[in-house]
Order: C-alpha cells, then sequence, then structure tokens
C-alpha cells in the first residue's frame, strides 16, 4: 500500500473525471461549473462537482492521515477501499438507503459516488431543531438488513467467512477502541472537557461499574463477527431529505466497517439521538427533548419488525429456530444499550466531539454534557434490568432535565 499518491484539489478534479470513462458518462469534466471542497469529517476530503447539465458528482479520497489531526496521526488509505466495498454489499441489501458508488480508484483511493447535495447530514438538521420523521425507522430498518444479509443467517457459511476476512480494518478498529472504550476511562492526553465538567469527566473515569461495562463492550467489539457492521453510524453518517411524504435517508462513511456486533451500529444511533435530546433539553425545548428521545423506540422497533420480517428466508433453520430469533433480538438490545452508553460518553469526554453540544454556549453545555454522562453511566448498567428503549428514554429524559444548567 503506497501512502505517495496525489490528493485532489478543487483545481484537479475536473482533470481527474476527463481520465476516466465511468466517470464521464456521470459529468461533463469541460463543462464543470461548480468544484466545493466540503469535508467536514475527521479524515478525508471530500468534492461536490456539477456541470452545466446541472448533473452532480461526489469524489471521497482517502488522505494517508487523520485530517482532524494531521500527518503526525498516519492512517491507512485503505479504508477507502473498505468504504466503497460496504457501501456496495450494504446498497445490495438495502438499495433505498444507500448512495450508488461510481467506482473505487485504488491507486489514490477516490470513490466516485452520487451527488447527495439535495440532502443535509442528519446532525446538522438536527442542530437547526429540524424534525425528520421517519429517517430513525429507515435506520433501523437498514441495520436490520445488513444484520440479516452479511450474517450466518442470510449468506451461506463458506462465504461469511471469505467476507469476514475481506472486511478487516484493525487501524479503524484501533481508533474505536481507543477512542471509544478506553480514553474516556484512560486519558492518553487527548480528553477535553469545560472546567466546570472536570469532575463529571473524574466521576466517569472512576466509576467502577461503568468501567466493568464498557470492558465488556470493548471485548464484544474486537471479538463478536456477527454482521458487517457500518462501524460509525452517528448521525453525521446520515443524510437526509425532504419531509415525511418525500423522505430519503442515505447512509454515508462507512469507513470503519468489518464484521462486528450489530449493537454497534444501533448503539452509535441512540447515543447520538441522546445526545441531540440534551442539546433540546439545553435549549428549553422539552418538546423536541421528547421527540429526539422517542427515536430510540423508533430505530429499535423498525430494526425488530424488519429482522422478524426477514427472518423466515434464514439459511438454516434446522437450529436457527424461532427461539433462536428471540435469544439473538433480546442479545442485539442489550448489546445497543451497552454501546449506546459507550458512544455517548466518548462525544462529551474524548477526542472528536458532537457539533450538537459544542456549538452550545458554556453555561448551556455544562449541564448538557454532564446530564449525557448521567445518561450513559445509567444506560451502561440500568439495561441489565430493563433494555426497552422507552423505559431507558424516559430515565434518560430526566436525567437531562434535572442536570440542565441556565
Ligand atoms: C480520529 S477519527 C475520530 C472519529 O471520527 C470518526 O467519525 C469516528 O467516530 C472516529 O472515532
Ligand atoms: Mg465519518
Amino acid at each position: 500500500m503506497s501512502t505517495e499518491y496525489e490528493h485532489l484539489t478543487v483545481d484537479t478534479v475536473a482533470a481527474y473525471v476527463a481520465a476516466n470513462d465511468v466517470l464521464t458518462a456521470a459529468i461533463d469534466p469541460t463543462a464543470i461549473v461548480k468544484v466545493e471542497e466540503v469535508g467536514d469529517g475527521n479524515l478525508n476530503l471530500v468534492f461536490i462537482l456539477r456541470d452545466s447539465a446541472g448533473r452532480g458528482l461526489v469524489l471521497k479520497q482517502a488522505l494517508p492521515y487523520v485530517r482532524l489531526v494531521g500527518r503526525s496521526w498516519p492512517m491507512t488509505p485503505e479504508r477507502a477501499r473498505i468504504e466503497a466495498e460496504t457501501t456496495i454489499a450494504h446498497r445490495r441489501l438495502d438499495p433505498s438507503h444507500l448512495p450508488r458508488i461510481h467506482l473505487f480508484d485504488p491507486e489514490r483511493y477516490v470513490i466516485a459516488m452520487e451527488d447527495l447535495s439535495d440532502h443535509v447530514v442528519w446532525r446538522t438538521a438536527l442542530n437547526r431543531s429540524e424534525r425528520q420523521d421517519g429517517v430513525a425507522e429507515d435506520l433501523g430498518i437498514y441495520v436490520a438488513n445488513v444484520a440479516f444479509g452479511t450474517s450466518v443467517f442470510g449468506m451461506d457459511a463458506e462465504g461469511e467467512k471469505l467476507a469476514v476476512g475481506r472486511a478487516i480494518n484493525p487501524e479503524l478498529c484501533r481508533i474505536t477502541e481507543d477512542l471509544v472504550f478506553t480514553e474516556p476511562y484512560v486519558d492518553a492526553g487527548r480528553n477535553r472537557v469545560l472546567p466546570a465538567n472536570e469532575p463529571d469527566a473524574r466521576e466517569l473515569a472512576n466509576d467502577a461499574e461503568m468501567v466493568r461495562q464498557m470492558g465488556w463492550a470493548k471485548w464484544q467489539f474486537m471479538t463478536q463477527a456477527e454482521a458487517l457492521i457500518h462501524g460509525d453510524l452517528h448521525t453525521g453518517s446520515v443524510m437526509v431529505r425532504g419531509d415525511a411524504a418525500s423522505r430519503s435517508t442515505k447512509v454515508i462513511d462507512s469507513e470503519f466497517s468489518f464484521y462486528g456486533p450489530v449493537g454497534f451500529d444501533l448503539g452509535a444511533l441512540w447515543a447520538n439521538y441522546v445526545i441531540a435530546a440534551a442539546r433540546a433539553c439545553a435549549l428549553g425545548d422539552s418538546d423536541r427533548a421528547a421527540w429526539c428521545l422517542s427515536l430510540l423506540a423508533g430505530t429499535w422497533d423498525a430494526f425488530e419488525a424488519e429482522f422478524r420480517r426477514i427472518w423466515p428466508q434464514r439459511r438454516d433453520p434446522r437450529v436457527f429456530t424461532d427461539r433462536t430469533l428471540e435469544d439473538y433480538l433480546a442479545k442485539v438490545r442489550l448489546d445497543t444499550a451497552g454501546f449506546a452508553a459507550a458512544k455517548a460518553a466518548r462525544r462529551i469526554v474524548g477526542l472528536a466531539k458532537a457539533s450538537d453540544i459544542e456549538t452550545l454556549d458554556e453555561g448551556r453545555r455544562e449541564g448538557a454534557a454532564r446530564g449525557v454522562l448521567l445518561a450513559a453511566r445509567m444506560l451502561a448498567t440500568v439495561r441489565h434490568s430493563s433494555s426497552d428503549p422507552v423505559q431507558l428514554a424516559a430515565r434518560v429524559g430526566d436525567l437531562l432535565d434535572s442536570n440542565r444548567t441556565r
């Protein structure tokens, strides 16, 4: 794998397109009227191109380092291959919820994909206090199709094992193992909170039961190769368009994908709903906070219903009986709450925070951050008595509300 390859710029993307027949079929490189670099994530360059006929194209290029930090943190650009292959595999299983991939260039680590300029990043829309009914359900359906279709339930045993091998993604998994499961509890020098939240971060790290639960969750993440999961399914990895009637939901950015526990993807969603609720609560919008928290059940119920719908198609019903289905769903729901705890806490304490909280003024942010940390600690433990999303959401709502500042 080379780390010496030309990085695209707004000035070179048209020539890049012109050199490739697949791309010239999608957009006219001689009539480009607009090129923008819009990468606002932590890792990559993202260009949107538009031609005079109104056709659009996205080029996403993986850099050989973490963009958020710089060249001092090298990172394999092979993640672009993983993302392209996962997007294609997931789209086969759930065509309406993934963008079209035009090509993957293995020499320059570029993915050319469908332009989603008529969509908006869901986190951005949520931060503007918009409501998108049905998106949480779409995401539950997406996770169910992937959970079934890339697993031993939906694939033949040999094919599934080969897929596990192709999807191995050690460097990006390492980021998650460090940033999500370890560093909130063992600071590696990358943690940061407001001075007013320092006692909250200390309490989190000193909570022996939380550390125990996170150790277990980390072990699950590292060992339980259930399905080809997305691996970073927060609200910034989802693009949305329209109201309920003309809704479109697209899942993007699966470079952290690998064979892992299904609850990790659902938990990422739950965590980000909690974070969106914390923002709403901090802004004094309790109706909206309740709506954000209703998304936990929205995603879970849609996941469960879709998984039950597909279950009769399983490959081996001899011992994968209906009892297996009930055990599996109970396991995934318990995991979901545990991973939600991990994902919520990391966005408050560790590197790579959530703009939902970070863009609040400090007075409001203090209570929102504290509420999310307490909610994470509650989710990690209370789930063993009940992992019902309605009950958990109610408890999260109480914690957010009672820790509100200003
Ligand atoms: C160094 S990468 C930091 C974070 O960005 C991604 O969105 C993942 O969540 C990762 O943990
Ligand atoms: Mg991302």
